[in-house]
């Protein structure tokens, strides 16, 4: 467990008892904190007091004696509406951070990789952990993607955290600073949280702050604001700046037609990398090569390990193929942009989407319509989706994720097209009929291997 002797026989409060805060709260006292622990929600508190997790109503309790609340990402402490608990304890002077910055401050020791941008951060995360791990060096991968920091086990020196960061934790952080700080793209995302753009840019810009350490950063340059940042970052000196870019602008790693280059040289080839799908995993891709390349890794290790990564769940994760007919797990795709980047690497699609709809709806998909052969719509977006795709996308409302797959399958089944697809991209939260998109897309997984063994028939009727 990660050692949090500087709060020993402090009190310090938690907000939020989901995996963040439990871990956290479980951190802070084995190393001698006395902990005040709170959640809104009457059975998480219940869940955390069978932990023995102290429970204290920090909407009433007397801040003067906490200097510090360790704050769950998830809760809203600003906009769009400043939760109580935030307001209290700045009124009284106490510090809101999150997990990410107790981790920083408990191993000064270990080499810390931040990587944040608003797509592809997972998967460059995992991936650039599977290589340093596979060629034999001491990582840990964690942070937004999961497990939560201060789950992870101690490191010392010479030894690697790679963490995932999202906007949301990097405007919770205090004085944490990164070795190697690391940012992918930038496009509108959880606005609301952020209130605008300017501010949403802001967050992820805090990736780069912080005293003490930040010798490199890394940056794809590939959008304008991604852009604009390693320009500011390469004028004020200080640190080493590696640029990434897979949209042909000039950089220190490339990639074109799936080749990777580094430095105008020829690395790898990313076409063969069947758990890299499509465009947008180049540059998740060459930005692993690149943060591994300056952790000091050859090309060729980075090469060969890049090609045996294994993929993350959820992600585009192929889960079978029945009958010459794949079928994708792409359930972390929440919204339109993410349900894009799966429709291009694929033709003749049976798509399963719908959940709650994000604003904009399906908006910016309409380029891939003609590669969708039936469209399956499930949950509170069904009628709404149905509406956009009518004309354009033979669509059925299936109402739930198994008449979907049902559907899907036997209508795949019946039309054998060449390199078929049933894809569960939802371009959806999943929260009107799943706990999360983890659920949704393990109900998936489950619901397809089981059409492996009995085939569900379904009568079609169009
Ligand atoms: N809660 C309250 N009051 C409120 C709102 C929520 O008490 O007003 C409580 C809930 O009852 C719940 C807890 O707060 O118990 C939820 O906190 P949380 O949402 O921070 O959830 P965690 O389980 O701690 O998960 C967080 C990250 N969640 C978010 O940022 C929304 C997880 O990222 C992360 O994996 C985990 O910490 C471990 O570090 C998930 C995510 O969706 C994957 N991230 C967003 C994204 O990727 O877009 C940013």
């Amino acid at each position: 467990m990660i050692d949090l002797t500087a709060y020993s026989g402090l009190r310090v409060a938690v907000m939020g008892l989901g995996r963040s805060g439990l871990a956290t709260a479980k951190a802070l006292m084995a190393t001698g904190a006395e902990v005040w622990a709170w959640d809104d929600d009457p059975p998480r508190r219940q869940a955390a007091a069978a932990e023995n997790i102290p429970l204290v109503d920090l909407g009433t309790c007397a801040w003067a004696t906490s200097k510090t609340l360790v704050w769950s990402p998830g809760i809203s402490h600003t906009l769009p509406t400043p939760h109580p608990v935030a307001v209290a304890a700045r009124r009284a002077g106490a510090e809101v951070i999150c997990d990410i910055e107790l981790l920083a401050q408990a191993q000064p020791a270990a080499t810390f990789v931040a990587i944040t941008g608003t797509n592809g951060k997972s998967t460059t995360t995992a991936l650039a952990a599977h290589i340093l791990i596979a060629s034999g060096v001491r990582a840990a991968a964690g942070g937004n993607l999961g497990p939560p920091a201060l789950s992870l086990s101690p490191l010392g020196e010479g030894e690697i955290y790679v963490l995932e960061l999202s906007s949301y934790q990097l405007e919770l952080l205090a004085t944490a600073s990164f070795d190697m700080a690391c940012l992918i793209n930038i496009s509108p995302d959880h606005l609301d949280r952020h209130g605008g753009m300017a501010s949403y840019v802001t967050a992820k810009r805090r990736i780069f702050a912080g005293a003490g350490r930040q010798s490199e950063a890394i940056i794809a340059t590939d959008d304008d604001h991604t852009r604009a940042i390693a320009e500011a970052l390469g004028q004020a000196g200080g640190r080493h700046l590696t640029r990434v870019a897979v949209g042909g602008g000039p950089a220190d790693v490339t990639v074109t037609g799936g080749i990777l280059h580094d430095r105008g040289k020829p690395a790898m080839d990313l076409n063969g990398v069947a758990t890299l799908p499509g465009r947008h995993n180049w540059q998740n891709a060459a930005m692993a090569y690149a943060i591994a390349r300056r952790l000091g890794l050859s090309s060729e290790t980075i090469a060969k390990y890049l090609a045996t990564y294994p993929g993350l769940p959820h992600r585009q994760e192929l889960v079978a193929n029945i009958d010459g007919v794949r079928f994708v797990n792409d359930s972390k795709a929440t919204n339109a942009e993410a349900t894009a980047r799966a429709l291009d690497c694929y033709e003749n699609i049976y798509w399963i989407a719908g959940g709650i709809a994000k604003a904009g709806g399906l908006g910016g998909l309409e380029p891939w319509y003609a590669r969708i052969v039936e469209a399956y719509l499930v949950g509170a977006a069904a009628e709404p989706f149905a509406q956009a795709l009518d004309g354009h996308v033979p669509h059925r409302n299936a109402g739930n994720l198994a008449t979907a797959v049902a559907m899907a399958h036997a209508r795949s089944r019946r039309d054998g097209r060449d390199g078929a697809v049933v894809l569960l991209s939802p371009a959806c939260a999943s929260f009107d009929q799943w706990p999360g998109f983890e659920a949704r897309g393990n109900a998936f997984r489950q619901m397809v291997l089981a059409l492996r063994r009995a085939p569900i028939a379904i009568e079609m009727t169009s």
